[in-house]
């Protein structure tokens, strides 16, 4: 199971959110610890430059290796883990789906490194994938572009750290949920659910329900799931 994530950013502040809620109640009970780091503190120019202009030319800055080299080589000298596992942001990764957060949750040292402008030199993942003791993916939550990687860094841990045991109150409750749901066809996007008042705004609460008949329910909820994964977009 994880439970050692380190960031490595030039905007540490991003990562205030990760002390609230179950992420940070996870912490505070011991489950995880994470680190966030300033790329900037790895500079010796008094600029703290952290970017040049690309080879070959074109618009835009990319971000040089060396700072990063000596970031990571510092996370993981003080994370003396048998393996790390290296997860570079970029719109130019593979996407991000309920199947990676399920796989990197068994990976016991998850390193971020958040990419911004047109992304890191590539030699750092080049090196990286060299190191005996490394595992190195670049990764995108979708098909879109943001500013950087530290977005996509707070998602990803999000969707990671709920699946460690202990950090949700209901464990039973990640069976029942949208792309963990599944047919043979595929992930299925959840069914829809109500609470009390029985009535709402002259809405009532589907009679099935409240039958108390346990299989009937079952295969309601089934049929919705089907429904509602068919007509997503529409
Ligand atoms: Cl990981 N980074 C950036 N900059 N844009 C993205 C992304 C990542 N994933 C989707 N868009």
């Amino acid at each position: 199971m994880s439970n050692r994530f380190d960031v490595i950013s030039i905007f540490p502040e991003y990562f205030a959110p990760l002390e609230l809620s179950l992420i940070g109640k996870a912490k505070s009970a011991g489950l995880i610890s994470i680190g966030i780091h300033d790329l900037r503190a790895q500079t010796s120019d008094v600029h703290g430059s952290v970017d040049d202009t690309p080879y070959g030319g074109g618009a835009g800055m990319v971000m040089s290796a060396e700072p990063w080299g000596k970031a990571i080589d510092e996370v993981v000298a003080t994370n003396p883990s048998e393996i790390h596992e290296l997860i570079v942001l970029t719109p130019a990764g593979e996407k991000f789906t309920q199947k990676l957060a399920n796989e990197l949750v068994n990976s016991k040292h998850l390193i971020f490194a958040c990419g911004r402008y047109e992304g890191i030199d590539s030699r750092v993942t080049d090196f990286y994938k060299t190191m005996p003791n490394f595992k190195v993916r670049e990764v995108s939550i979708g098909d879109y572009v943001l500013n950087g990687g530290e977005v996509a860094t707070l998602v990803i841990m999000e969707a990671i750290i709920r699946l460690i045991p202990g950090v949700i109150g209901n464990p039973l409750s990640l069976d029942e949920e949208s792309h963990t749901l599944a047919d043979e066809a595929g992930t299925l996007v959840e069914y829809p659910n109500y609470t009390k008042p029985q009535e709402w705004r002259g809405l009532k609460v589907p009679e099935v329900l409240l039958s108390g008949n346990h299989a009937l329910i079952a295969e309601y909820r089934k049929e919705q799931a089907l429904i509602r994964t068919r007509n997503l977009g529409k």
